[in-house]
C-alpha cells in the first residue's frame, strides 16, 4: 500500500527514527478545516497536529499538506491519529494568492504536474507562463496537457506557440472525455509516481482524474456554456492511490483555491487582463512603460479599472 504511495527505501531510512519511537507511517490525502485524512498501510485515517507542532511552525507552509508523508501517533480509540512529524520534501508546489502574503502548499513530493489547459475558452498562453513559473519552483517537472481535443482542432501554429513559451516541455493533446490520448499519461506513474493536476477550473481536471483511476470519484460539472468557464465544482485538494501504483492529486481551479478562506477571498483569474496582454506589441510586455502596451491603452480609455492591473502586478506567482 505505501508502496504505491511512492514510499521508498530512502522515505524507509528518513522514517527509522520515528519507527524506532512507535510511530506509523503515512501520507497526507486531504485536508479538511479541521483534520486531514491519511492513508496508511492498513487504512485511511483522520489525523490532527498537535499544540506544539502549530506553534513551532514558522509558516503555513511548515505545516503538513496534501502529499506530505509523515510520521503518525495511531489513536487507539475512535480519536484521530497525530502527526508529529514531516518527512523531508522531494518537492512542494506553492502559490501565492492575490493580496496575501503567507504563500500556501497545494501539494508535497509532487514528481510531474500536469498543467491542463482545454480547447475551448480556456487556451490562454500568459496563464500557460503563469503555470509553468510555479512548476520551475516547485521542483516538480511539468507537462502541458492540453484537453477536449474532440470539441476543437488544435493548429500546428497552436501547438508552436506552446512549444515556444514552454521550450522543452512535454506536450499531449488529449481528450478526457472520449477517452483519447489518456492511456499515453499512464506511463507517468511509472515507478509509483504522483501527478498533481493544476489548470483553471473548468478545465476538466476531475475528468482525466476519473480517467486515469479508471474510476468516478471526482464530481465534474459542465463549463458555463457563453463563455467555456468552470463552475469550480472540485473544493479541496485530494490525493487518490491509483489501483497499478502511482497517486494522483486533483486541484481546484484557481480561484477555488481561495474558497476555504472565504473572508480573503480575493478574483484571482486575470482573464480580462490575459485577454488584453494578448494584444500588447511585446510578448512580455510587463505592461509598465513599454510601447504598444494594450492594458495600459485599456485603462487610459477606462475600459479596465486601474486597481485590476495593480491586483495582477502583486499576483506574482500564478
Ligand atoms: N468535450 C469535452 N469535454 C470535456 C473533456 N474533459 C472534460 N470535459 C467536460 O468539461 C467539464 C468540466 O470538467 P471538470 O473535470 O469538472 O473540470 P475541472 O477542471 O475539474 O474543474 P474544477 O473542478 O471546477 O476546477 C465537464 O462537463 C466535463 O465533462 C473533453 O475531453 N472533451
Ligand atoms: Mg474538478
Ligand atoms: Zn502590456
Amino acid at each position: 500500500m505505501l508502496e504505491a504511495l511512492g514510499w521508498n527505501d530512502r522515505r524507509a531510512q528518513e522514517f527509522r527514527p520515528y519507527a524506532a519511537d512507535g510511530l506509523a507511517p503515512g501520507r497526507l490525502v486531504a485536508e479538511h478545516r479541521t483534520h486531514y485524512q491519511v492513508a496508511t498501510e492498513q487504512a485511511e485515517r483522520s489525523a490532527t497536529i498537535t499544540g506544539r507542532f502549530r506553534s513551532e511552525a514558522g509558516q503555513r507552509t511548515d505545516l503538513p499538506g496534501v502529499g506530505d508523508f509523515v510520521a503518525l501517533r495511531l489513536s487507539a480509540g475512535d480519536g484521530p491519529s497525530l502527526i508529529e512529524a514531516i518527512l523531508p520534501r522531494t518537492s512542494a508546489l506553492v502559490r501565492k494568492a492575490a493580496g496575501e502574503t503567507r504563500p500556501q502548499l497545494v501539494a508535497a513530493n509532487v514528481d510531474y504536474i500536469f498543467i491542463v489547459m482545454s480547447l475551448d475558452g480556456d487556451f490562454n498562453l500568459q496563464r500557460l507562463e503563469r503555470y509553468l513559473a510555479l512548476a520551475a519552483e516547485s521542483g516538480a517537472a511539468p507537462i502541458v496537457v492540453i484537453n477536449k481535443a474532440d470539441i476543437a482542432h488544435i493548429a500546428a501554429e497552436t501547438t508552436d506557440r506552446v512549444a515556444d513559451v514552454a521550450p522543452g516541455t512535454p506536450m499531449h493533446i488529449v481528450s478526457a472525455r472520449s477517452t483519447g490520448g489518456i492511456a499515453e499519461l499512464q506511463r507517468y506513474f511509472d515507478g509509483n509516481r504522483t501527478i498533481a493536476l493544476v489548470g483553471s477550473s473548468g478545465a476538466g481536471k476531475s475528468t482525466m482524474t476519473n480517467q486515469l483511476l479508471g474510476q468516478t470519484l471526482q464530481r465534474t460539472q459542465e463549463v458555463r456554456s457563453h463563455d467555456s468557464r468552470g463552475r469550480h465544482t472540485t473544493t479541496h485538494r485530494q490525493l487518490f492511490i491509483r489501483p497499478q501504483g502511482g497517486a494522483i492529486i486533483d486541484t481546484p481551479g484557481m480561484r477555488g483555491l481561495e474558497l476555504w478562506e472565504p473572508s480573503k477571498r480575493v478574483e484571482t483569474d486575470f482573464d480580462d487582463i490575459d485577454t488584453l496582454a494578448a494584444q500588447c506589441r511585446f510578448r512580455n510586455c510587463r505592461h509598465e512603460t513599454e510601447p504598444g502596451c494594450a492594458v495600459r491603452a485599456a485603462i487610459a480609455s477606462g475600459d479596465l479599472d486601474a486597481g485590476r492591473l495593480a491586483q495582477f502586478a502583486r499576483y506574482t506567482t500564478i
